[in-house]
């Protein structure tokens, strides 16, 4: 069965250098998949090209040496051009995540293939209309935020009075409900929205540094993979 029926993006994990302390993103994916997360994605705003080559490379041995029994499926944040030299080197890289302003899905889709994951973030006001009429042969998950406002992205958008535009857990149910194609949300997610994140009939949540920041990515990972669990709809 192809990749994009295996996905799954119940426990997502995004991470990049400029997020884990100095400490390596290799050891941080390593703990997370093994404590259950089921998704990665590599994404940097500092790292250059090579150096995400390379941080995709970590990211891909480190998910191979755990060899879970289900599928953890890595994408790269915006970089097509990283994806395809990866490619070509040999590194197992599944996909590519885009914000509304990247490349289009369209083309990401004709560089990559049937056979890869492409994922985008949804946070415009028009975001309603736009999950209604999404293409799903296109689109494989839809990224929505931030449920908080968080430190690791502050651009994610304003509303009218000039506050960060956050998402309620009412608004999210209801997009669930509407969107043909699986959602996940994040955006300064904490153990402690788990619950009625849960509820609300996403496939899942993504986090940054609520597990790149933790004392122990491990245990954190593995309280937040089992707190989805048990509270899942
Ligand atoms: N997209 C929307 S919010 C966000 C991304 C990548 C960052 C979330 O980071 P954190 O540390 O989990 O708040
Ligand atoms: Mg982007």
């Amino acid at each position: 069965m192809d990749i994009r029926k295996r996905v799954d993006i119940s426990a997502y994990l995004v991470i990049g250098p400029e997020n884990t302390k100095g400490r390596s993103v290799g050891i941080i994916i390593k703990e997370a998949v093994e404590a259950g997360f089921t998704f990665v994605q590599v994404r940097s705003k500092v790292a250059s090209a090579r150096e995400l080559i390379q941080l995709t490379r970590e990211a891909a041995d480190a998910i191979a040496e755990v060899g879970k029994s289900h599928y953890v499926a890595l994408v790269v944040n915006d970089r097509l051009d990283v994806i395809l030299a990866a490619r070509k080197e040999g590194i197992k890289v599944d996909g590519i995540h885009v914000g509304q302003s990247d490349i289009p899905v369209k083309v990401c889709r004709e560089y990559l293939g049937e056979d890869s994951i492409i994922g985008l973030s949804a946070r415009t006001t028009e975001l309603f209309e736009y999950i209604k009429t999404a293409d799903a042969s296109l689109l494989d998950y839809f990224g929505v935020g931030p449920l908080h406002e968080t430190l690791t992205k502050p651009d994610c958008g304003l509303d009218t009075n000039g506050k960060v535009l956050t998402r309620s857990f009412e608004e999210i149910a209801k997009l669930a409900k509407l969107s043909s194609i699986p959602v996940v949300v994040g955006g300064g997610v904490k153990l402690q929205d788990i619950p009625q994140l849960a509820q609300t009939g996403v496939e899942g949540f993504f986090v940054v540094s609520a597990v790149t920041k933790a004392d122990d990515p491990k245990s954190a990972s593995a309280e937040l993979v089992d707190a989805w669990k048990v509270h899942k709809i």
